[in-house]
């Protein structure tokens, strides 16, 4: 057994203070040094794929960061882990625990997991190590962690049980904030008069400030922004749905321009939790736009459920400072315009009509080179 310290300081001392993840039993002690520490950053995120993905925007503005979770929890993060940091070659270190580990008395449900915890992983193509449970070992598992991520790849700690001395959790209560507010723009106008995603687009890029960063969700809509324009400050987010809106979390907190994620209704609707995270940590330079056609359009246009959702009042009512709707393409430019001059974090609902065009690129620039061109421009002096 160790202190959380002899562990966080050397890690720290190396550049790890950015950590995300979901809490478990097994790293208690860890986590909470973490929260206690307020030389450290803990983004406590809804789940474990939203914690990677808030990582992958953190390293992406500069941050060496830790995602901590349980093994149950990986089960979550595959999807990011496979399809965001393994195409884009984002490092991370993760610490995941090993509930269920074999000829360990512990409850049923980790028992699968607790037996393919290092498999999967391995499955994953994700290097790991027993997390170290004394002090030598930690400098060993720290170059090892570092070494393979210098190739853009995560690195797991494999946690034991009572790994860490508990020494008991000291966190602020969260500051209350009043509701945020609501304005919607243009007419409502009907289903078949509502811009394409394509003018939107069109529009968004005639209207965005060149210092922003963009980061546009997966599927169609990456794919008609680079068939626009290809610019180094867009981020094709190819895989890991539902991940763009914590991938610009992750980012926005770590840089002072803004920071625009390009949503998708079925993208949104599959990760809502990121929206009360973004909501609690609250950066003011994140505008969140969900382009919401009312299906997955990138699959064949089978319809979502956003006819029901109003994501305007779902970002409110999640903690954000200000949310717009709109139908029109005029209320569009009219609610962008607006948004990039507000303090956010600010969500805006534009309704759009099904379809694209029919001869969609794909982004031609390999991922690696997305994801790196990217951090250049977003760690380049304003
Ligand atoms: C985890 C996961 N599930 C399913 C898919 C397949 N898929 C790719 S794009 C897409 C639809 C996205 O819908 P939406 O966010 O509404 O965007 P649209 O296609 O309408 O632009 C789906 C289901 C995927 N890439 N990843």
């Amino acid at each position: 057994v160790i202190e959380a310290d002899d562990f966080l300081k050397p890690a720290a001392a190396r550049g790890f203070d950015f950590f995300t993840g979901v809490p478990c039993s097994f790293l208690t002690p860890l986590i909470d040094r973490v929260i206690g520490d307020l030389k450290l950053t803990y983004i406590g995120a809804a789940s474990e794929g939203e914690a990677v993905a808030i990582a992958a925007g953190a390293w992406l503005g500069g941050r060496k960061t830790v995602v901590m979770c349980q093994n149950s929890g990986l089960g979550n993060a595959v999807n990011p882990l496979t399809s965001l940091n393994h195409p884009f070659r984002i490092p991370t270190l993760l610490i995941v625990t090993w509930r269920g580990e074999p000829g360990l008395k512990d409850e049923p449900q980790h028992e699968v997991m607790g037996q393919i915890t290092s498999r999967l992983l391995d499955l994953m193509g994700i290097r790991h190590r027993e997390f170290p449970v004394i002090e030598a070992d930690i400098g060993p598992a720290l170059n090892e962690a570092e070494a393979h991520m210098a190739a853009g790849l995560p690195f797991a700690l494999i946690m034991r049980k009572d790994s860490v001395r508990p020494r008991g959790l000291n966190q602020a209560e969260p500051t209350l904030k009043p509701r945020g507010q609501r304005r919607d723009f243009g007419e409502t106008v009907a289903p078949a008069a509502r811009p394409m995603r394509r003018e939107a687009l069109a529009r968004f890029l005639e209207l965005i400030p060149d210092r922003a960063a963009v980061i546009a969700t997966t599927g169609k809509c990456a794919r008609e922004l680079f068939t626009l324009t290809d610019r180094p400050q867009h981020f094709y987010q190819v895989g890991s749905m539902g991940g763009a809106s914590a991938l610009g979390l992750g980012l926005a907190l770590n840089v002072k321009r803004p920071v625009v994620v390009l949503d998708g209704d079925g993208a949104a609707l599959m990760k809502l939790g990121n929206l009360a995270t973004i909501g609690a940590f609250a950066p003011t330079n994140l505008v969140h736009i969900v382009l919401d056609n009312g299906v997955h359009d990138s699959t064949g246009g089978q319809q979502t459920v956003s006819a029901t959702v109003d994501f305007a009042d779902l970002a409110l009512a999640a903690g954000y400072r200000l949310a717009a709707r709109s139908d029109g393409l005029e209320g569009f430019a009219d609610g962008l315009r607006w948004a990039l001059a507000a303090e956010g974090p600010v969500l805006l609902h534009q309704k759009i009509r099904p379809g694209s065009e029919p001869l969609l690129g794909r982004p031609s620039v390999p991922p690696d080179q997305v994801a790196r061109r990217f951090k250049d421009f977003v760690l380049n002096p304003l």
